[in-house]
């Protein structure tokens, strides 16, 4: 069953160009933009353009462009923070939050791109 999409989530609003953000950088299908509180040196979120509210529906409903659009726009913006390991980068952490036991704030689908700093353990 499709997910409820609330297009009053800041995210959408950001996509309308109703609330501003710090682009890093736009392609056909989505955004990247840099976190308003971050949790790094480097705290940039990449969003699909298209309503999604997670990874579940976007993998579901998602057009192989769309897909493809997106996973290359994460790997374009930690080459663009110059994070990638193994190229002079020293890595970084994905991270998306989905719904109540994820802890997700914002109902859009979002990946944190986290960088910078060395990060703790977070699976046991
Ligand atoms: P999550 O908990 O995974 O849903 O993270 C939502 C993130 O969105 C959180 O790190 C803070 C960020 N955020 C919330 N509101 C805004 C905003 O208006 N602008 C920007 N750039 N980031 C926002």
């Amino acid at each position: 069953m499709a997910k409820t999409y609330d297009p009053q989530n800041i995210f959408a609003k950001i996509l309308r160009g109703e609330i501003p953000n710090k682009t890093v950088l736009e392609t056909e299908h989505s955004l990247a933009f840099h976190d308003i509180a971050p949790q790094a040196p480097h705290h940039v979120l990449v969003i699909p353009k298209g309503a999604y509210v997670c990874y579940d529906d976007f993998a579901l409903e998602a057009s192989e462009a769309e897909i493809v659009d997106f996973t290359r726009a994460v790997g374009e913006v930690c080459r663009m923070l110059g994070v990638q390991p193994g190229e002079g980068g020293a890595g970084f952490r994905l991270i998306s939050n989905a719904g109540d036991n994820g802890l997700q704030e914002v109902p859009h689908l979002h990946v944190h791109i986290l960088a910078g700093r060395r990060l703790g353990r977070m699976l046991p």
